[in-house]
């Protein structure tokens, strides 16, 4: 805790000298080149002690359970102290009490992917003004409201690589529609407003995009809303389905159900949760990032922000462990990477 830690001087001298890994890394490749003083902190040192708090969407999703991981693994590689606290459902408010339990207990540094982009804005603030830095990751909040938001992909590459997914295999022709998680989510609404827009391209003239069912990212509603789009949509040729909790859900119904091979079904998974329907021929392909590296990421940007070698501005450099160094972009954000595509070539590589 800040409070406990700051009377003692001689810890806000790091161990780790972060000037080693100079390789490059073209993850944070949209943005642009440091320039002046902003650069200087690539060079500065983690501060040791660091409380840091992950904060998922939910705590019973696998996915976060993989990202938080990744979090750990970098706290405790600059000797901090980790924790996760979190929901168990992924409805908007449901991080607000997190968040200012968070501030109130002296946190450092919070990590969130924040379930609603306004909902969590006045508990972010809190906690800034208490002495927190307060990083995204996987999903915005208002970006007013944190300090750096910590992007698994661009918005733009998501919905490029989600609508050529499902055009490859339905021919570039035929209905499809979206199975999202929940209404609210900042991430899966702006890469749906994209997918849209790509739908806009000539090359996909013939694919029309019928309707956005939401399943909340919990796995019952997920399962009844595929049911529910093959019954209002027989004719349907495909669903992308960006979440892990929505499209293992949709897998395993399409699975068990005559539309099995014959109804397309690709999204964002984790190879675990998605091998067995690769295997058994329901799904071809789906890709994602790697969210153990995210969390990682994640808790390097909030580490570094709070030991000062970052304020979050735009051209500012700092180096993220094994990862190397990442520059940060317009808006104060920082982007991981371009996605995986997972097939049966390569699923069994991945354990995750
Ligand atoms: C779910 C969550 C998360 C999203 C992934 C793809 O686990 O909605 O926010 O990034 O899917």
């Amino acid at each position: 805790m800040r409070a406990i830690r700051n009377g003692v001087s001689l810890l806000t001298l790091s161990a780790l000298l972060l000037t080693a890994a100079a390789c490059a890394s073209d993850d944070g490749g949209d943005t642009p080149a440091a320039g002046g003083d902003a650069s200087a902190g690539a060079s500065g040192e983690i501060k040791e002690g660091l409380s840091v708090a992950f904060l998922p969407k939910q705590v019973n999703n696998p996915y976060f359970t993989v990202s938080d991981n990744g979090g750990k693994a970098a706290v405790e590689e600059f000797k901090g102290e980790y924790k996760e606290v979190g929901p168990s459902e992924a409805s908007a408010s449901s991080q607000v009490s997190y968040l200012n339990t968070l501030t109130q207990q002296g946190s450092d540094v919070i990590a969130v992917s924040a379930n609603d982009p306004n909902a969590i804005c006045g508990a972010v603030k809190q906690a800034r003004q208490g002495g927190a830095k307060v990083v995204t990751f996987d999903s915005d909040t208002n970006k007013d409201c944190r300090d750096l938001f910590v992007n698994q992909v661009t918005a733009q590459g998501i919905a490029e690589n989600q609508v050529k997914l499902i055009s490859d295999q339905i021919g570039g022709a035929g209905k499809i529609a979206i199975l999202s998680a929940t209404a609210n989510a900042t991430n899966q609404n702006a890469w749906i407003e994209l997918m849209k827009t790509e739908l806009k391209k000539s090359e996909y003239s013939k694919i029309e995009l019928v309707t956005v069912a939401y399943g909340n990212d919990d796995d019952q509603k997920s399962f009844q809303e595929t049911q529910g789009l093959l019954s209002s949509y027989p004719d349907l040729k495909g669903i992308i389905s960006p979440t892990t909790v929505g499209v293992a859900a949709a897998a395993r119904y399409l699975s068990g159900s005559q539309y099995k091979g014959k109804v397309v079904l690709t999204g964002l998974g984790t190879p675990n949760q998605m091998r067995e329907f690769v295997k058994d021929g329901t799904v071809k392909n789906f890709a994602l990032w790697n969210p153990a590296d995210l969390g990682y990421l994640a808790a390097y940007a909030g580490a570094a922000l709070a030991s000062g070698i970052i304020t979050g501005k735009e051209g500012e450099k700092f180096t993220a462990g094994k990862l190397g160094e990442y520059t940060i972009g317009p808006d104060s954000v920082v982007v991981l990477g371009p996605p995986t595509v997972f097939d049966a070539s390569n699923i069994d590589q991945f354990d995750f």
